[in-house]
């Protein structure tokens, strides 16, 4: 996160039930007027401009899936510097956040957040030199830019930890692979913003389900879990299906939570309570679903070891029951040796594994090759999650039978690999 903030501004009330355009459509920054406390109600840090769907229905992991990055060289995977970035990634961020504190006066809390971006930074640039993808590091720049993208003074100081990264892995990196590592981060900080991406993500109160994910935000935010999941009990009621519920409310709700934490407007505690209550409200959704006509194909479905990323995979694991499947869900942060036992336990016929940051991508790897080596040569093993929205040829790579990087791609995606399309 470069934008951390412990400044609370999101809206404590609504009287008026209503999040009309034009009102309450804008971003609110740290400092700006609080709705609900001391302005009028709204709900903050929704984007001015109405969403464009179908970028949103592309962009589900809220992350630019193209932009500039396309027109760079690509880069040969290189395991030297990979792991010599992996083992280096705390000092090297280090010299590089005391270069930006220099420049521009960091200290304190300010300093820390920095020195943590940039070793999350290097180690993702290490999964992209690991796997030869300079489209993913770019893709990864590029969010980061887009994200604080109506701050100028921060992208500014975005390309500056960029620059001051790439000087450092200039000097102290060995071996020549360091070349690619300093052109990663030399373009990285010359990226544009994708100037789409804010509104992209942004909800809009005039369509129904963002309007519903827009009051289940405020609902949780004012750690009302209980309206939360009335206002989904009574949507469902009114006719909103499950698939749309998990797909056009309750992802695009965390996404939006993704984009406001990023921004600086609502703290690492609010998203973590908004993610807390949104399992609440999964709950409630995978309660309501329609039991389907069986398929018998069983599914197990994992975060790779480290991903602390669950939300997105248990949406993949109430799709596939949705359309027939018997899913094994395992959750977040699940060794490659466990993933493998499961498989072998339910007698699986797939494995769904999940993958949120570039950082994962090498336990993706290995749980790829666990998994093969005990389970027949036959098993198709789909991943997908945000660590591929740039780059989706990175599944071949890792040893992967295919990539859905939506979550309602998946069924199609297996039914194809166990040619029962
Ligand atoms: C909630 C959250 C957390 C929670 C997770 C809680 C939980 N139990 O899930 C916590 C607080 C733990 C967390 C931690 C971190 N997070 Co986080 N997190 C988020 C947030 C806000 C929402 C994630 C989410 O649930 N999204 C909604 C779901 C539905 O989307 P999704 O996961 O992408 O899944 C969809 C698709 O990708 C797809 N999909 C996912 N997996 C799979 C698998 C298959 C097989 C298929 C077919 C499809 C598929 O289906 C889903 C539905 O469409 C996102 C913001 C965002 N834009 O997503 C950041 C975000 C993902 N996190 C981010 C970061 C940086 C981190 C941390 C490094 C922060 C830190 N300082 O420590 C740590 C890393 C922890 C770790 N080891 O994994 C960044 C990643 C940036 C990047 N580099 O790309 C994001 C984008 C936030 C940001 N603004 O920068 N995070």
């Amino acid at each position: 996160m470069t934008g951390g903030s412990d400044s609370i501004s999101r809206s404590r009330s609504d009287p008026a039930g209503d999040f009309a355009p034009g009102q309450v459509c804008r971003p609110s920054r740290p400092g700006a007027t609080r709705p609900g406390r001391d302005g009028p109600a709204s709900f903050p840090g929704i984007a001015e401009t109405p969403c464009d769907r179908a970028a949103v229905a592309s962009a589900s992991t809220g992350r630019p899936s193209n932009g500039p990055h396309a027109l760079y060289e690509p880069i040969a995977p290189d395991e030297f510097t990979a792991a010599a970035l992996e083992t280096g990634a705390r000092s090297l961020a280090g010299i590089a956040a005391a270069t930006l504190a220099e420049e521009d006066g960091l200290s304190g809390a300010d300093l820390t957040r920095w020195q943590g971006f940039l070793a999350r930074t290097a180690l993702d640039l290490a999964a992209s030199i690991r796997f030869g993808s300079a489209r993913s590091f770019h893709g990864m720049a590029g969010w980061q830019l887009a994200a604080v993208g109506d701050a100028p003074a921060e992208v500014a100081r975005l390309r500056r930890a960029f620059r001051a990264l790439a000087a450092v892995v200039g000097e102290r990196l060995p071996g020549p692979g360091h070349l690619g590592a300093v052109r990663l981060l030399t373009e990285a900080a010359t990226l544009e913003p994708v100037p789409a991406t804010r509104a992209a993500i942004a909800l809009d109160p005039r369509d129904a389900t963002d309007r519903l994910a827009l009051e289940l935000l405020q609902a949780v935010l004012e750690g009302d879990r209980r309206t939360a999941t009335q206002h989904m009990e009574r949507a469902l009621d009114a006719g909103l299906s499950v698939r749309d519920a998990y797909l056009r409310v309750i992802g695009p709700a965390l996404v939006e939570i993704g984009r406001l934490w990023h921004a600086g407007d609502v703290s690492i505690a609010e998203e973590h309570l908004c993610t807390e209550a949104m399992r609440t409200v999964l709950a409630v959704v995978s309660y309501r679903a329609p039991v389907a006509r069986p398929r018998s194909i069983t599914a197990v479905t994992a975060a790779v070891a480290e991903n602390a990323h669950d939300v997105g995979i248990r949406i993949v694991s109430d799709l596939l029951e949705l359309d027939g499947f018997k899913v094994i869900p395992l959750g977040a942060d699940v060794p490659a040796t466990e993933v493998a036992r499961a498989a072998i336990l339910f007698e699986a016929d797939c494995v769904l594994i999940s993958a949120a940051l570039l950082c994962h991508l090498t336990a993706v790897r290995n749980t790829v090759s666990v998994v093969r080596a005990s389970t027949p040569s036959t098993l198709p093993i789909i991943v997908g999650g945000g660590a591929f929205s740039s780059d989706p040829d990175l599944a071949q790579r890792l040893g992967a039978d295919a990539v859905a990087v939506r979550a309602e791609d998946a069924t199609a995606v297996v039914l194809r690999l166990l040619g029962r399309a």
